[in-house]
């Protein structure tokens, strides 16, 4: 465990991947890892991009690693497809897109598979975004398709979640999804080229008017990635809602309220880990039939892992 900490500090990109690899599998000393590597300095941005399928998230994404890099940011890019257990499709579309960057040792860019994780892709997704800041990235970007539970899970947990509509696409259904506008710091409108730019813009508009009335209103920014457009002022705009987070008392309010949704995700993680691994060697394990009484098992259950489980003490793997 040591090594592989000790092996990220002297930046080792084998020991890096390795990690991720780790906490992807849920692997037993995932905890010990990532509370070592948490212990780490670090100081990355974390960037969210996300949108639906094909509205040119990749694009942006490949865009803004060349703009970073020219201002000598080095970069992380995440990869989330939650539709693909393996991400495999995912990341070879983004090996195309983003191919320019592959043998620039300032670029790292790792695609996410949900294996058996225990806390899901997203959880997994945030510890990578953790150890790729431990290892010393200045900017993680993170990209994910679609609006799911779980990307809004993973964009709860970055500093600055752009959202990718297009013009024309039904795109602009997107944003009346339930918890979308609570995660969108900013608006990109890629694709501006197409016809139906200033509608949309004109929709964005009216909806950030009524539903964020905070002291931090998303921009809208217009970009068209295929022609390297409006990306220096997409990092612009990043770059304010970074400020506003860490130079307002609203935004150090955000910030500490994202790290208590994280541990109190990470004490449900463990307590399940517990029960679940008590229920499993327990004798009367297999007893729930089709037709058991849910409710009344799970209090059963918990009681009794409360009453034995708890005081037979950890580490029974
Ligand atoms: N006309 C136009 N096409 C674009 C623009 N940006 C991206 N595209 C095209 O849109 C397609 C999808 O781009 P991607 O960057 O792969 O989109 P994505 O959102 O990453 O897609 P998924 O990861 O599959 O969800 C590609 O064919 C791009 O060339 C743009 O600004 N204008
Ligand atoms: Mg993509």
């Amino acid at each position: 465990m040591q090594s592989i900490v000790e092996r990220i500090k002297q930046r080792d990109i084998r020991a890096l991947a390795r990690a991720i690899t780790m906490v992807e599998n849920d692997h037993p000393e995932k905890l010990q890892l990532l509370s070592e590597i948490f212990s780490l300095e670090k100081h990355a941005s974390y960037i969210g991009i996300t949108g639906s399928p094909g509205a040119g998230k990749s694009s942006l994404v490949n865009r803004l690693i060349t703009h970073l890099r020219q201002e000598n940011l080095t970069v992380a890019v995440i990869a989330v497809d939650p539709t693909s257990p393996f991400s495999g499709g995912a990341l070879l579309g983004d090996r195309v897109r983003m191919n320019e960057h592959f043998t620039d040792e300032g670029v790292y860019i790792r695609s996410m598979a949900t294996r058996g994780s225990l806390g899901g892709l997203a959880r997994a997704t945030k510890d990578a975004i953790r150890i790729c800041d431990a290892y010393g990235f200045d900017v993680v970007l993170v990209e994910t398709v679609g609006v799911g539970q779980s990307e809004l899970d993973i964009m709860k947990m970055v500093d600055t979640t752009a959202l990718v509509l297009t013009p024309n696409s039904g795109d602009v259904l997107q944003i009346f999804k339930a918890g979308i506008m609570e995660i969108a710091d900013l608006f990109v409108i890629n694709k501006a080229d197409l016809p139906g730019f200033s509608k949309l813009k004109g929709l964005v508009r009216e909806l950030i008017k009524v539903t964020a009335p905070g002291d931090h209103k998303p921009a809208i920014v217009k970009t068209i990635s295929t022609e390297h457009q409006g990306i220096d002022t997409l990092w612009e705009k990043i770059k304010e809602h970074q400020d506003y987070l860490y130079g307002t008392a609203a935004g150090e309010k955000r910030r500490i309220r994202q790290q208590e949704l994280e541990v109190y995700e990470l004490i449900r993680e463990e307590i399940w880990r517990e029960v679940k691994e008590f229920m499993e060697a327990h004798p009367d394990a297999a007893h729930i039939a089709a037709d058991s009484d849910p409710y009344r098992l799970a209090s059963e259950w918990f009681a009794k892992w409360k009453k034995e489980g708890t005081s037979r003490g950890h580490g029974t793997e």
